[in-house]
Protein backbone atom coordinates (compact mmCIF):
# COMPACT_ATOMS: atom_id res chain seq x y z
CA UNK A 1 0.00 0.00 0.00
CA UNK A 2 2.77 2.54 0.99
CA UNK A 3 5.01 1.81 -2.22
CA UNK A 4 1.87 2.13 -4.50
CA UNK A 5 1.31 5.69 -2.99
CA UNK A 6 4.80 6.53 -3.30
CA UNK A 7 4.54 5.54 -7.03
CA UNK A 8 1.12 6.98 -7.67
CA UNK A 9 3.31 10.64 -6.06
CA UNK A 10 6.11 10.03 -8.30
CA UNK A 11 4.29 9.44 -11.17
CA UNK A 12 1.21 12.14 -10.62
CA UNK A 13 4.64 14.70 -10.23
CA UNK A 14 6.60 13.54 -13.07
CA UNK A 15 3.71 14.22 -14.94
CA UNK A 16 2.95 17.83 -13.89
CA UNK A 17 -0.03 17.06 -12.52
CA UNK A 18 -1.40 19.50 -9.51
CA UNK A 19 -0.84 17.10 -6.30
CA UNK A 20 -3.09 19.46 -4.87
CA UNK A 21 -5.32 16.04 -3.97
CA UNK A 22 -2.07 13.98 -2.66
CA UNK A 23 -1.25 14.09 0.91
CA UNK A 24 1.80 16.74 1.19
CA UNK A 25 3.02 15.07 4.46
CA UNK A 26 4.15 12.24 2.23
CA UNK A 27 5.70 14.58 -0.58
CA UNK A 28 7.29 16.29 2.75
CA UNK A 29 8.42 12.74 4.11
CA UNK A 30 10.07 11.96 0.55
CA UNK A 31 11.74 15.20 -0.54
CA UNK A 32 13.49 15.28 3.00
CA UNK A 33 14.62 11.78 2.59
CA UNK A 34 16.17 13.28 -0.63
CA UNK A 35 17.95 15.80 0.55
CA UNK A 36 19.16 13.35 3.60
CA UNK A 37 20.90 11.06 0.98
CA UNK A 38 22.35 13.94 -0.62
CA UNK A 39 23.55 15.53 2.33
CA UNK A 40 24.97 12.53 3.35
CA UNK A 41 26.71 11.69 0.36
CA UNK A 42 28.04 15.22 0.43
CA UNK A 43 29.48 14.38 3.54
CA UNK A 44 31.52 11.48 2.06
CA UNK A 45 32.71 13.82 -0.60
CA UNK A 46 33.92 16.29 2.50
CA UNK A 47 35.22 14.09 4.46
CA UNK A 48 37.17 12.16 1.78
CA UNK A 49 38.94 16.00 1.11
CA UNK A 50 39.27 16.51 4.66
CA UNK A 51 40.94 13.18 5.12
CA UNK A 52 38.82 11.92 7.18
CA UNK A 53 37.71 9.32 5.25
CA UNK A 54 40.28 8.02 2.99
CA UNK A 55 39.88 8.80 -0.80
CA UNK A 56 39.19 5.99 -3.23
CA UNK A 57 37.72 7.28 -6.71
CA UNK A 58 34.94 3.85 -7.04
CA UNK A 59 33.58 5.48 -3.61
CA UNK A 60 33.60 8.99 -4.56
CA UNK A 61 32.23 8.34 -7.93
CA UNK A 62 29.92 6.29 -6.13
CA UNK A 63 28.22 8.70 -3.63
CA UNK A 64 28.65 11.57 -6.56
CA UNK A 65 25.94 9.26 -8.92
CA UNK A 66 23.75 9.54 -5.34
CA UNK A 67 23.86 12.89 -5.48
CA UNK A 68 23.36 13.32 -8.62
CA UNK A 69 20.43 11.21 -8.87
CA UNK A 70 18.77 12.98 -5.84
CA UNK A 71 19.47 15.79 -7.65
CA UNK A 72 17.05 14.77 -10.92
CA UNK A 73 14.65 13.42 -9.05
CA UNK A 74 13.57 15.77 -6.21
CA UNK A 75 12.64 18.56 -8.17
CA UNK A 76 9.13 17.04 -8.59
CA UNK A 77 8.36 16.90 -5.04
CA UNK A 78 8.68 20.86 -5.31
CA UNK A 79 5.12 21.11 -5.27
CA UNK A 80 2.54 23.52 -4.47
CA UNK A 81 0.89 22.90 -1.17
CA UNK A 82 3.29 20.58 0.00
CA UNK A 83 5.71 23.35 1.67
CA UNK A 84 3.91 24.39 4.95
CA UNK A 85 4.86 22.48 7.80
CA UNK A 86 8.04 21.88 6.27
CA UNK A 87 11.99 23.76 5.56
CA UNK A 88 11.06 24.55 2.07
CA UNK A 89 9.69 28.42 1.81
CA UNK A 90 6.54 28.87 0.57
CA UNK A 91 8.31 32.01 -1.75
CA UNK A 92 8.65 29.13 -3.74
CA UNK A 93 5.57 29.40 -5.57
CA UNK A 94 6.12 33.65 -6.36
CA UNK A 95 9.72 32.80 -7.21
CA UNK A 96 9.15 29.70 -9.47
CA UNK A 97 11.38 30.78 -12.52
CA UNK A 98 14.25 31.80 -10.03
CA UNK A 99 14.04 28.28 -8.02
CA UNK A 100 13.97 26.28 -10.76
CA UNK A 101 16.97 28.03 -12.27
CA UNK A 102 18.73 26.98 -9.25
CA UNK A 103 17.41 23.24 -9.28
CA UNK A 104 18.90 23.37 -12.30
CA UNK A 105 22.09 24.50 -11.37
CA UNK A 106 22.69 21.80 -8.55
CA UNK A 107 21.36 19.07 -11.26
CA UNK A 108 24.15 20.84 -13.48
CA UNK A 109 27.03 20.76 -11.11
CA UNK A 110 26.02 17.51 -9.69
CA UNK A 111 26.15 15.70 -13.14
CA UNK A 112 29.98 17.23 -13.45
CA UNK A 113 30.63 15.90 -10.53
CA UNK A 114 30.04 12.76 -11.33
CA UNK A 115 33.21 12.70 -13.61
CA UNK A 116 35.51 15.42 -11.37
CA UNK A 117 35.10 12.82 -8.20
CA UNK A 118 37.16 10.17 -9.93
CA UNK A 119 40.19 12.33 -9.16
CA UNK A 120 41.03 14.20 -5.77
CA UNK A 121 41.71 17.31 -7.50
CA UNK A 122 39.31 17.60 -9.68
CA UNK A 123 36.58 16.34 -6.58
CA UNK A 124 38.04 19.81 -5.01
CA UNK A 125 37.58 21.81 -7.38
CA UNK A 126 34.29 20.89 -8.20
CA UNK A 127 32.92 20.61 -4.56
CA UNK A 128 33.31 23.76 -3.94
CA UNK A 129 30.85 24.64 -7.25
CA UNK A 130 28.35 22.00 -6.10
CA UNK A 131 28.36 23.27 -2.55
CA UNK A 132 27.70 26.78 -4.34
CA UNK A 133 24.53 25.30 -5.96
CA UNK A 134 23.50 23.69 -2.52
CA UNK A 135 23.64 27.22 -0.72
CA UNK A 136 22.53 29.66 -3.10
CA UNK A 137 18.85 27.64 -3.02
CA UNK A 138 19.06 27.29 0.99
CA UNK A 139 20.04 31.04 1.43
CA UNK A 140 16.48 32.14 -0.50
CA UNK A 141 14.36 29.19 0.00
CA UNK A 142 15.37 27.00 2.99
CA UNK A 143 13.55 27.90 5.98
CA UNK A 144 15.41 26.86 9.57
C1 LIG B 1 26.63 20.33 1.75
C2 LIG B 1 25.36 20.06 2.33
C3 LIG B 1 24.60 21.16 2.16
C4 LIG B 1 25.35 22.18 1.43
C5 LIG B 1 25.45 23.50 2.14
C6 LIG B 1 26.24 24.47 1.32
O1 LIG B 1 27.56 19.57 1.70
O2 LIG B 1 24.97 18.94 2.93
O3 LIG B 1 23.38 21.31 2.57
O4 LIG B 1 26.64 21.61 1.21
O5 LIG B 1 26.05 23.32 3.38
O6 LIG B 1 26.21 25.68 1.94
Amino acid sequence: MKKLALAAILAVSTMGVSMADVDSEKVIDYRQAAFKVAGWNMGILGGMLKGEIEYNPEEAVAAAKRINEMAKAVGATFVDGTYEGSHASPKIVEERADFDKKLAAFIQESDVMVEAAGEKKTLAAQMGKLGGTCKSCHDDYKLD
